[in-house]
């Protein structure tokens, strides 16, 4: 049994560090940025599937969703070499594309309006997994998305 974890990236901060924090796994596993099994890493046992999941017998996808109100940081990510890495159906950037300026209200306001559309991610995230174990929220606390935002996602998550 797995015990998946799914990880949750808002807001510049959010997404900045979730980067490094998958690439550092991605390293611990021997997993390239485009998600295939390196082939020093073929015979090793550890437990992939808790931050993972297999597309293919070589192919691993993070369980992970990223969030923000802006464009600039997550279009960075796609922009890098671990841009095939991520499921594009879990990455979400709101359509104004104007983040939450340093605002926590506002990010908590727009978490509301959007929440349909990013839980539909996050409960597709949830039923792709047998056990799941819980989430991790990466997401500053100054800001406006990450915090104001986040908070709201850590409100529903909890109901
Ligand atoms: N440690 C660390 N802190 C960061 C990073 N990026 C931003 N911050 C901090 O995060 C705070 C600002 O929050 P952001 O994450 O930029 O804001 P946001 O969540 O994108 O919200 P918006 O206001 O809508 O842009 C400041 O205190 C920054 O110093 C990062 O990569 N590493
Ligand atoms: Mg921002």
């Amino acid at each position: 049994m797995p015990r998946e974890i799914i990880s949750l990236q808002l807001g510049q901060c959010g997404n900045q560090i979730g980067m490094e924090f998958w690439k550092q796994l991605c390293a611990e596993h021997g997993i390239s940025p485009e998600g295939i099994l390196e082939e020093y890493a073929t015979e090793s046992t550890d437990r992939k599937d808790v931050f993972f999941y297999q597309a293919d017998d070589e192919h691993y996808i993070p369980r992970a969703v990223l969030l923000d109100l802006e464009p600039r940081v997550i279009n960075t990510i796609m922009n890098s070499p671990y841009s095939n890495l991520y499921n594009p159906e879990n990455v979400f950037t709101a359509k104004h594309g104007g983040g939450a300026g340093n605002n926590w209200a506002s990010g908590f306001a727009q978490g509301e309006k959007l929440y349909e559309e990013v839980f539909d991610i996050i409960d597709r995230e949830a039923d792709g997994s047998d056990s799941l174990e819980g989430f991790i929220l990466c997401h500053s606390i100054a800001g406006g998305t990450g915090s104001g935002m986040g908070s709201y996602l850590l409100e529903r998550l909890n109901d």
